[in-house]
């Protein structure tokens, strides 16, 4: 018997495309998914034969080696994705890679347009959930939302979206599995709004969280930008990837760095000008553990005494 494994970021993307693709085709199927920075999901599941692998919206780079090991025992393998995917890329009777890169795409709208836009409210959630606010407009024109709606399903992309950030599932409101668990009831996510406890739970925890921000230390130079310090407490680690979005969008012009205190340092993350979106992966990749986008980027672990030095760089850095 074949055993259907579906693999999905616990994101609002990865949550949605996963959501559209079992409305479509449903299947008894094992779960597989974890925090937002969880990538490595195919590590967690033992290569056997007559397994059937569904993934969505985590990077095939960062599962390569996996990957290897299950089409080595002939599993059938459908990736949905959007991350940069690695070259070369692999081939195999057995695996379908639906892989779309364009910087204003998501996953679930890889399976939205597979599925002919059957479930087209999904990718508009799934869309706002990734920050593609064009896209998620766009999508909702085209699902004829009104404008309440569409601000209604931006909502819930943010909030699931939210809930996926966090060093361990232990920081998060709610489990990934257990949000996709309670959605599989709703064709239509208007009525996952009004009747999901998840959603009303969200709301209360991103207002308490949001709440926090008043007491933190911000520095602020002006046209070159902003700095902001987060505790290592369980809110920070939750907030940390909305806030910088959040930042991002109301100083456009500006890039933002948010640095969270942990055990011998600071996590980093850095967001270039949102109107000049580069250079975020450049200023991270001059730090022994940084790296990421020309958009967004991050340093894992930056040493309490190399403090200075980034914020030095960071505050000429993005200067044109
Ligand atoms: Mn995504």
């Amino acid at each position: 018997m074949i055993e259907y494994i579906d693999v999905f970021n616990g994101d609002a993307d990865g949550i949605t495309a996963l959501h559209q693709w079992r409305l479509a085709y449903p299947a008894e199927s094992t779960l597989i998914t974890g925090v937002k920075r969880d990538i490595q999901l195919l590590e967690n599941i033992p290569a056997k034969n007559n397994q059937e692998l569904t993934v969505f919206d985590i990077s095939l780079k960062s599962n390569r080696k996996f990957l290897d090991d299950h089409l080595r025992l002939k599993s059938r393998i459908t990736w949905f994705d959007h991350h940069q995917p690695g070259t070369p890329l692999p081939e195999h009777q057995y695996l379908t890679l639906h892989l779309d890169q364009t910087p204003n795409t998501c996953t679930s709208n890889i399976v939205n347009r597979l599925l002919g836009g059957k479930y087209l409210k999904w990718a508009v959630v799934g869309a706002f959930g990734d920050s593609l606010y064009e896209l998620g407009v766009e999508l909702a024109k085209k699902a004829g939302c009104t404008e309440s709606e569409r601000q209604e399903l931006e909502e819930l992309g943010t909030l699931i979206n939210y809930n996926a950030y966090g060093d361990s599932l232990e920081d998060l409101h709610f489990q990934p599995l257990q949000v996709y668990q309670e959605m599989q009831d709703f064709v239509d996510p208007s009525g996952f709004c009004q009747s999901s406890q998840i959603f009303k739970g969200l709301r209360l925890g991103f207002k308490d969280d949001f709440s926090h921000l008043v007491d933190i230390r911000m520095d602020d130079f002006e046209s070159n930008g902003a700095i902001a310090y987060l505790p290592d407490e369980k809110w920070a680690r939750r907030l940390i990837g909305t806030y910088a979005n959040q930042l991002s969008s109301q100083s456009p012009n500006r890039p933002h760095a948010i640095l969270r205190k942990k055990r011998d340092g600071w996590l980093v993350s850095v967001r270039a000008p949102e109107l000049n979106p580069v250079g975020a992966d450049v200023l991270c990749s001059s730090f022994e553990t940084g790296g990421g986008r020309p958009k967004a980027a991050g340093i894992n672990m930056l040493p309490g005494d190399q403090l200075s030095k980034f914020i030095d760089q960071f505050r000429c850095h993005f200067i044109q």
